[in-house]
């Protein structure tokens, strides 16, 4: 059984955690949270310690350590601002880490990552689910088996309509979330990297706080690409969930729907880091610079590819 602890137990995506934690047959251990609604840790690990102060946080697993109670994994669900200095200290305390995406908000972060990881003898793990969706996996088999010259034209439309809380948050904070292409965004970065290959071109022809479009092109793909978390934005047909969502691949003519199928990813992806296979910092690269990227650059005025919800 290893001993975890959970940072940002209160929020909206900890209980994967908690569930994944618990599903492995692994024990938490102690939680931190800024915040003291974290109520939802009696319903899986009644006994875990907590802490609202870091401080308190880090005394408790050094003093744990040094009394023969080293723990083992260190999961990180807080804003992504902080996963690089959280990921550091669980590091340098030899303890790996299991961090939410986006991993780090700047790549350069990922090589200072790299060296805590070499000196500290600690392992770095992220949640990239989309690569463990079946309807993804069921894709790279298709081009990965088509022939080695084929460049599939793809249309990605990726819609995953928020309330205005969104933008009132952290998540609506660009020093601490990275902005929409990079919260919501690098997940299907990361998919098409994973799908598709190195990455050869990344333009940007609208930006606004809920809504970004662009152009990517990779060794196997050329991709018009939509995000929005405006509402406004969906088609008739999203799918009606406990919000509406729309998640949708165009391959030429064919469309791959992938709105549902999310739930029980965390989990899969615990047993694949438990089991020695986790994604870590290298893996990350791609999507990471990815959405740095797109950041970064100025908006292509007239583009030549553009995807049909800008025109
Ligand atoms: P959230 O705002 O609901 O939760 C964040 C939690 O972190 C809150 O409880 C907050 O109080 C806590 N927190 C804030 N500052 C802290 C600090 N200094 N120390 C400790 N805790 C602190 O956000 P969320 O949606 O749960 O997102 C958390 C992380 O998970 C983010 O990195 C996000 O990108 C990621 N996420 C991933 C997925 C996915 O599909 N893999 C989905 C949602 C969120
Ligand atoms: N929801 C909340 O109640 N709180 C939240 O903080 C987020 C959602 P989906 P996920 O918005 O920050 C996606 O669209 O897939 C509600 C991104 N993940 O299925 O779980 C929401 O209003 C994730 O990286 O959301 O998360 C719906 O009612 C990103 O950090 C319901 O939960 C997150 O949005 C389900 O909403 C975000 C993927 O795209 C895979």
């Amino acid at each position: 059984m290893k001993k975890f602890a959970l940072i940002g137990t209160g929020g909206y995506i900890a209980p994967r955690h908690l569930n994944a934690i618990k599903y492995t047959g692994n024990e938490l251990i102690v939680a931190m949270d800024i915040n003291d609604s974290v109520g939802i840790m009696d319903s899986h690990f009644p006994d875990a310690e907590f802490f609202t102060e870091f401080e308190e946080f880090a005394a408790y697993v050094e003093d744990g350590a040094l009394k023969g109670n080293k723990l083992d994994y260190i999961s990180i669900c807080s804003p992504n601002y902080l996963h690089a200095p959280q990921m550091k200290f669980a590091l340098k305390n030899g303890i790996d880490v299991i961090c939410e995406k986006p991993l780090v908000l700047s790549s350069p972060e990922i090589d200072t990552l790299k060296l805590y990881e070499e000196k500290y003898g600690a392992k770095v793990n992220s949640i990239l689910q989309l690569r463990l969706h079946p309807s993804i996996i069921a894709l790279r088999d298709k081009v990965q088996n088509a022939p080695k010259d084929e460049v599939f034209d793809v249309e990605l439309t990726y819609m995953t309509s928020r309330g205005k809380w969104y933008l009132k948050s952290w998540k609506g904070v660009d020093e601490k979330s990275g902005g929409v292409a990079t919260n919501v965004g690098v997940h299907f970065f990361d998919m098409l990297h994973f799908i598709f290959g190195d990455i050869k071109e990344n333009e940007v022809h609208y930006k606004d706080e809920q809504t970004v479009s662009g152009y990517l092109e990779y060794e196997r793909a050329r991709v018009k690409w939509f995000l929005s978390i405006d509402a406004n934005n969906l088609p008739d047909n999203a799918v009606q969930g406990e919000k509406k969502t729309y998640r949708s691949i165009m391959i030429g003519d064919e469309e791959l729907e992938f709105s549902g199928g999310f739930t029980d990813l965390h989990t899969q992806s615990y047993e694949n880091v438990l089991a020695g296979n986790g994604y870590g910092l290298e893996e990350n690269r791609t999507a990471i610079e990815t959405v740095e990227k797109i950041r970064d650059q100025k908006i292509v005025a007239n583009p030549e590819h553009y995807h049909p919800l800008m025109s």
